[in-house]
């Protein structure tokens, strides 16, 4: 069909087949982490000694710090105890399968050595490493993808680049055309020429991103056509994959490519006072809820201004990869599951604001699927037997995940009601599918 954009993108082109082949390992892999990582971390949330609202990484808009203030932060930040090592081998010992970090965030600092724009880590504080370079390395060295995501639309300390972000100092005059093509599309140029990223992790695209203006990028991601990026670049461009934040759709996206990306505590970036963490079981349940629906989850981690990652995420993560480690098979690789109600169901007597029947949706259990195998995820461990009322499957036979011996349990199903007795509750429910 007729691309409907300036420049074709490979979405536009390639085959179901190709397509399919591009994003298997992305499919396979229902599991990422996200790190947010940044000068940010030096104030942690603070600004003139007042807690500034909401603001990790956000803290130059929300606090409005002045362009040359804020960038008194890069000489101060020096990650000593960054070590790629330990965070590659978090996210795989908490059974993530890919890792995506900022490059550039909207406050312009870039979180490598970039010919395009001084305001970077080589050139502005005294770390003098390259903290992707370690990361990109390590990760494949221990067999995990490696993405980065890319502030595309807005950056707080280039002339023009505080198009969405709101504008507070003159240091942001400007026009945004001349930002991007002398900041965006060269740094664009060189991340993805220097780290050949698996994910490119686009964000916040403005109207500012015209249809002509994404184009150009998308010229220039066209020349790695392996490479896979989000709905988040602008110009009407999909990507390849939809990117609900910090919730998770009741239905998902059906025939779509889609990642849930979210925060283990209430920001992105690094907050001293941050003291509110989601519970491993609420953590777990997201990952089950969306990998029953198609989707991956992006969890994220905050990294602090040594280099660290807090402790109470990396303690999540490892208790996530311990479960994982017992009931992988039924996250990795899987599909929706053939149960209709499996999340929910759409009710015949209540509506929506909009008049259409409400979502009622189901909070005890999830359900997914491999040809043959249908794995169901008790989030409240029922009496004596768990039941379904509409089994598109003929069941043959269950046991537990966590029951080493895969002992039979009792299965009666009439025509499309299927009952499956349970023992006792035998472990804690985030131990048990
Ligand atoms: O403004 C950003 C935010 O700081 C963070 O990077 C999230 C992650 O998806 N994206 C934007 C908010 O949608």
């Amino acid at each position: 069909p007729p691309t409907p954009h300036p420049v074709a993108a490979i979405q536009d082109t390639e085959t179901p087949a190709q397509r399919d082949a591009r994003m298997a390992w992305w499919r396979e892999a229902r599991f990422g982490m996200f790190i947010h990582w940044g000068i940010y971390a030096v104030p942690a949330g603070f600004w003139q000694g007042k807690p500034v609202d909401d603001a990790g990484e956000w803290i130059m808009n929300a606090g409005k710090i002045p362009v040359a203030d804020y960038k008194k932060f890069a000489p101060q930040f020096n990650p000593t105890q960054f070590d790629a090592h330990t965070w590659v081998s978090l996210a795989k010992a908490a059974g993530m399968k890919y890792i995506v970090i900022t490059s550039k965030h909207h406050d312009g600092f870039a979180m490598y050595p970039s010919k395009a724009n001084p305001f970077n880590i080589a050139d502005a504080t005294p770390f003098k490493r390259d903290p992707l370079r370690e990361l990109a390395d390590e990760a494949r060295r221990q067999g995990l993808k490696f993405g980065l995501y890319y502030s595309q639309a807005q950056d707080w300390t280039a002339p023009g680049g505080a198009a969405m972000g709101g504008h507070w100092d003159k240091a942001q005059d400007g026009d945004f055309a001349h930002y991007l093509h002398t900041k965006a599309i060269p740094q664009l140029k060189e991340i993805l020429a220097t780290y050949h990223p698996d994910v490119l992790w686009f964000d916040t695209p403005t109207a500012a991103m015209t249809p002509q203006l994404s184009s150009e990028i998308v010229s220039l991601l066209n020349q790695y056509p392996q490479l896979i990026w989000n709905n988040r670049l602008g110009g009407g461009y999909p990507g390849d994959t939809e990117t609900p934040e910090q919730h998770i759709p009741p239905q998902g996206f059906s025939g779509k490519d889609w990642e849930t990306c979210m925060t283990i505590n209430d920001t992105w970036g690094y907050k001293s006072n941050d003291t509110h963490f989601k519970s491993t079981k609420v953590l777990l349940q997201n990952l089950v809820d969306i990998a029953s629906k198609g989707g991956n989850y992006l969890l994220n981690v905050g990294p602090d201004a040594h280099g660290v990652i807090p402790a109470p995420e990396a303690e999540r993560l490892q208790q996530i990869g311990h479960w994982l480690d017992v009931n992988g098979e039924s996250i990795y690789g899987t599909s929706p599951t053939p149960f209709a109600d499996a999340h929910g169901s759409f009710s015949s007597s209540e509506k929506d604001q909009d008049g259409k029947p409400r979502w009622i949706p189901v909070w005890d259990w999830r359900a997914t699927s491999k040809p043959g195998k249908v794995y169901v995820h008790l989030f409240q461990w029922p009496s004596k037997s768990f039941h379904v009322d509409d089994a598109d499957i003929q069941a043959t036979g269950a046991y537990l995940l966590a029951d080493p011996h895969h002992t039979p349990l009792k299965v009666t199903q009439h025509g499309k009601q299927l009952d499956v007795q349970l023992p006792a509750k035998p472990l804690d429910s985030i131990d048990t599918v």
